[in-house]
């Protein structure tokens, strides 16, 4: 059955604690089980790699890096339908991802300059989650932007099965991305062998891409000796409908979202007691533990408990979705009026799926192209030019106490100084 919620009266600090109770993304368990990991990984390298993928994967796969045979065999084997949507999911993403590319910058006024350099990462480490749900899709989404960004090494992580095989679909993505550094290792194992580096894995620069509790609590622990992108926790969506809203279809975008299972949510947001009522008949027959039916007030509530509780996505399905979706605030990704189903955004659509969850939505952004580039500001300033900021310079640093500071611009004050 589905929950149900009245929340006409219920201020959005409230429904928030309702719909995701405080203790952030994981317990102090498994925080300590991936520090533990992650301590033996960079202590012991390979050896504690292949010990923890024995013990949590069942297999050693032996080598750990994917052979490119495989790989090719994997494009190869492709049936040409489903190469087709590969294409077009991979079309569309590297679309969107070139328009987002920050570029560098700059700026002059007499003389002085300061400016931006966007530079790409040199080598980062993807992780793709396996298990329930492989998700060739997941590597198209965070290695897209990578490349966009124009990184040149990228490693790929994901779990071996069973038989120490990386998920067919997702070497076929690999191959039809020309990646060939892929890695049979999961867990928080992969990300710290990503991070510190083991005999088989180079380190990386920076580690993106969502994974289940140990894998982000792992990021977090190395988080500091490499980069890590925004912490990515079960997937979740707000669908906000009124009575232009069919109930069949509103029924459907929830079931997608519950279908991720492992802690995702499904909200719906109605000031309809008829579309609430028939929604929940159609899921009924359902173990839709994971929905929950909330009657509001009216669409600026929904509004306003959406925003509070800032999830991953968020579906507006109003008479008028426009201006609806301008009053939200935040959320990873907005689907607008009823031809956009979450299905369209988690597959094709173009932005990637990598999205903020757990209201981190209010301060993180959706994976991109900015995950995988650095900017470094520089400054270059005319004699003329340091001559007219220099005494202020000088100042400020006199009363902060730092004499020399003060010192290491007025030498250069000096009469006759014409240095560039
Ligand atoms: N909804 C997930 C992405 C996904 N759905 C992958 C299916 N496969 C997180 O946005
Ligand atoms: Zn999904």
């Amino acid at each position: 059955m589905t929950r149900k919620l009245d929340a006409r009266g219920m201020e959005p600090e409230a429904f928030v604690r309702e719909l995701r109770p405080p203790g952030g993304f994981f317990t102090e368990e498994i925080r300590n089980a991936a520090r533990e990991i992650v301590r033996e990984v960079r202590e012991r390298g390979d050896a504690a790699l292949l010990e923890y993928t024995g013990r949590f994967d069942g297999v050693r796969p032996d080598p750990l890096r994917v052979p490119l045979e495989e790989i090719d065999r994997a494009v190869t084997g492709l049936l040409p339908d489903l190469r087709e949507s590969f294409r077009v999911a991979i079309e569309n993403v590297r679309r969107f991802h070139e328009a987002e590319l920050d570029e560098s910058w700059s700026i002059s006024r007499n003389g002085a300059t300061v400016g931006q350099r966007v530079r790409p990462l040199d080598r980062v480490g993807l992780y793709v989650p396996g298990g329930h749900g492989a998700y060739p899709s997941t590597l198209i989404m965070s290695a897209v932007p990578a490349q966009v960004a124009g990184v040149r090494e990228i490693a790929v992580c994901s779990p071996p099965d069973r038989d120490g095989r990386v998920s067919e679909a997702v070497l076929a993505v690999a191959g039809l991305l020309g990646l060939d550094e892929v890695y049979a290792v999961g867990g928080a194992q992969a990300v710290a062998a990503l991070a510190y580096g083991t005999e088989s894995i180079p380190a990386v620069r920076k580690i993106s891409g969502p994974g289940n509790d140990y894998v982000t609590a792992a990021k977090l622990e190395v988080f500091g000796t490499v980069g890590i992108d925004a912490p990515q926790g079960p997937s979740e969506v707000v669908v906000i409908a009124d009575e232009a809203a069919s109930p069949e279809r509103v029924a459907y975008d929830l079931l997608a979202q519950a279908e991720h299972l492992s802690g995702a949510s499904a909200v719906l947001l109605t000031p309809d007691a008829g579309l609430m009522e028939s929604v929940g008949q159609l899921l009924s027959g359902e173990p839709a533990r994971l929905v929950t039916l909330v009657l509001v007030r009216d669409i600026s509530q929904a509004v306003e408990l959406s925003n509070a509780y800032a999830p991953e996505h968020a579906h507006v399905l109003t008479g008028d979705a426009a201006p609806v979706t301008e009053r939200l605030t935040a959320a990873g990704c907005v689907m607008v009026g009823d031809a956009t189903p979450v299905a369209l955004g988690d597959y094709a659509a173009g932005p990637s799926h990598a999205l903020p969850t757990g209201g981190t939505a209010v301060w993180a952004s959706p994976l991109g192209t900015h995950d995988f580039t650095v900017r470094s500001s520089y400054i270059r300033y005319t004699p003329e030019a340091l001559r007219r900021i220099g005494p202020h310079v000088a100042r400020l640093a006199r009363l902060e106490g730092f004499e020399n500071h003060a010192r290491s611009v007025e030498v250069r004050l000096r009469a006759g100084f014409e240095g560039g």
